[in-house]
C-alpha cells in the first residue's frame, strides 16, 4: 500500500468524524421531544434524518463495501426515503433518540473498521479513490443541511448560534460579460463527484451578462414595494397560479413591520439585512423578480461557465477561485455563520471574471430543468438522481451557508420543486449579451 493511499484513508476518516460532529451538534441542540416532533409537513422529524444517515452508511459501507452482516436489517424499510413521505414519517415506529444514537454509533464503528481494510487504490469502482466513503460523507452533510432547514422551521427560542458573517470592505454590484464559446461542463475526473455531475462534456454558451452578486434583501423588497406580487406580468402562468393558491406576498419567514420587513432566522426576529442575499424564495418568485428587473435567471450551463471558466486558459476550474478545496476566506459554507454574507465579503473566492460568492451563501435557482448530461449513467443507484430527471424539478447551484465544503463544488447539482423555499435558496440574475 502506498503512502498516498494511507493519506487518503486518513483524510476519509477525518471527514467522517468531522461530519458526525456536525450531525451531533444539530441533534443535541434540542431536547428529545423536539427531536421526534414534526416541525413542518415539508420535513422529517430530526430523529428520522439521524437514523436514516446511519442506515445509508450501513447499507453502503458496512454491507456493500464491507460485505458484513446487517446491523439492523429490520429497520431498512422505515428509513427508505422512497417508502414514506416526509409528512408521514412521524407516525412510523421509528427508533427513539437514544436508540437512534446507539445505532449510528454502532454503524460508524463498523464503517471505520471497513475503511481500515478497504482497497482504496484498486478494485471495485465503488471503492476506488474512496468514492463510497465520499458519497456517504456527502450524504450525511446533505442531511445536515436538511436538518438545519428543519431548525429554521422550528418555532421557539433560539438553540443554534454562530458569529455573523464578515462584512465586505468593498461592496460588489453590477454585472460582467461572460464571453461566448465552448466550455467544459461537468466532470470525469473529480473523484467524489456524484453521477449527475458526469461526464465532462463541451457546451457552447453564447455570450451573456451575469450579476456579480446575488439579489439582495433590499433589491427584493423594492420588487415587493413596487407591487411585484400583485402584477401577473412578471409571473409565468404556473408561477402566478402558485402565487395565488399559496398566497405568496414575501419570502418565507418575512413579516411586515410598518413600511419595512423583519425576518425570523433560527428563532431570532430582526430587520432584514439590506445588503445580504435574499433567501427562502421559490423558483417562481426568483423568476418573477428577474423579469421585473428586465433580466432573467441564468441557465445551468451559464451559471457553471460563470463559476468555472477561466478565459486565460480556456479551462474549467473546480471552483471559481481555482482547483483548491474551499477555505474559510473563500466561501461562506458549513454553517460557520447562520446567514448569507453581503456581496463582497469573500473577495478571495471571486471568479476570474469577477463574479462573487457563486459558492456558498445561498443556493441559486437556475432556469434549467434537472436532466442527465449526454452519456449519463446512474451510479451507484438510480434513486440518487435518475428518478428525479424531468420537467418537474429546477436545478440550483453553488451551495449555501448551510452546505459543507465537501458537499459542493463548481460541478455540483442540486434540484427541487419550483415551489419550494424552505431550503436556503436565493438567486442572481443574467441577461442576453
Ligand atoms: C440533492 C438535496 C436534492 O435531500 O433530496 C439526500 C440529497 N439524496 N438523501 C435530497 C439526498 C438522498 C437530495 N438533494
Ligand atoms: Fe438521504
Amino acid at each position: 500500500m502506498t503512502i498516498e493511499t494511507e493519506r487518503l484513508r486518513d483524510r476519509v476518516a477525518a471527514e467522517l468524524l468531522r461530519t458526525r460532529d456536525r450531525t451531533t451538534l444539530l441533534t443535541e441542540a434540542v431536547d428529545d421531544g423536539d427531536l421526534v416532533a414534526q416541525h413542518s409537513p415539508l420535513m422529517s422529524p430530526l430523529v428520522w434524518d439521524l437514523a436514516h444517515v446511519g442506515n445509508q452508511e450501513e447499507l453502503w459501507l458496512v454491507r456493500d463495501v464491507g460485505g458484513r452482516e446487517p446491523v439492523r436489517q429490520d429497520i431498512d424499510e422505515l428509513y427508505d426515503a422512497f417508502q414514506h413521505a416526509r409528512r408521514d414519517r412521524v407516525a412510523l415506529p421509528l427508533l427513539n433518540p437514544a436508540e437512534a444514537r446507539r445505532y449510528v454509533a454502532q454503524v460508524r464503528d463498523k464503517a471505520l473498521d471497513v475503511l481500515g481494510r478497504a482497497r482504496l487504490d484498486q478494485g471495485r469502482r465503488l471503492v476506488a479513490d474512496g468514492f463510497a466513503f465520499g458519497m456517504i460523507v456527502q450524504h450525511e452533510q446533505q442531511h445536515d443541511e436538511t436538518m438545519l432547514a428543519t431548525h429554521q422551521l422550528r418555532s421557539g427560542p433560539p438553540v443554534l448560534s454562530a458569529s455573523p458573517p464578515p462584512a465586505p470592505s468593498t461592496p460588489v454590484t453590477g454585472e460582467v460579460l461572460v464571453p461566448g464559446g465552448p466550455f467544459t461542463m461537468g466532470t470525469s475526473t473529480e473523484a467524489w463527484a456524484l453521477d449527475n455531475e458526469r461526464p465532462a462534456h463541451q457546451v457552447v454558451v453564447p455570450a451573456f451578462h451575469i450579476d456579480r452578486a446575488a439579489v439582495t434583501n433590499a433589491q427584493y423588497a423594492a420588487f415587493i414595494d413596487a407591487g411585484g406580487y400583485d402584477d401577473p406580468r412578471w409571473w409565468s402562468t404556473a408561477g402566478w397560479d402558485h402565487r395565488q393558491a399559496a398566497g405568496l406576498v414575501a419570502p418565507a419567514h418575512w413579516q411586515r413591520d410598518g413600511s419595512s420587513f423583519v425576518a425570523t432566522t433560527f428563532g431570532r426576529t430582526e430587520p432584514i439585512a439590506a445588503d445580504e442575499p435574499v433567501v427562502h424564495v421559490c423558483y417562481y418568485e426568483a423568476a418573477a423578480y428577474a423579469k421585473w428587473a428586465g433580466k432573467r435567471l441564468p441557465t445551468e450551463a451559464e451559471w457553471e461557465k460563470a463559476a468555472r471558466f477561466d478565459p486565460a486558459t480556456g479551462r474549467s476550474r473546480r471552483f471559481p477561485w481555482g482547483d483548491a478545496s474551499p477555505s474559510p476566506s473563500q466561501a461562506n459554507l458549513g454553517q460557520q455563520h447562520l446567514r448569507p454574507a453581503a456581496a463582497g465579503a469573500f473577495p478571495d473566492g471571486a471568479s476570474p471574471l469577477g463574479v462573487h460568492q457563486l459558492i456558498g451563501d445561498v443556493w441559486e435557482w437556475t432556469s434549467s430543468d434537472f436532466h442527465g448530461y449526454p452519456g449519463f449513467a446512474p451510479f451507484p443507484y438510480r434513486e440518487y438522481s435518475e428518478v428525479f430527471f424531468g420537467p418537474g424539478y429546477k436545478v440550483l447551484r453553488g451551495g449555501s451557508f448551510g452546505t459543507d465544503g465537501s458537499a459542493v463544488r463548481g460541478t455540483f447539482r442540486n434540484w427541487d420543486y419550483p415551489i419550494r423555499r424552505q431550503i436556503f435558496s436565493g438567486f442572481r440574475c443574467a441577461r442576453d449579451a
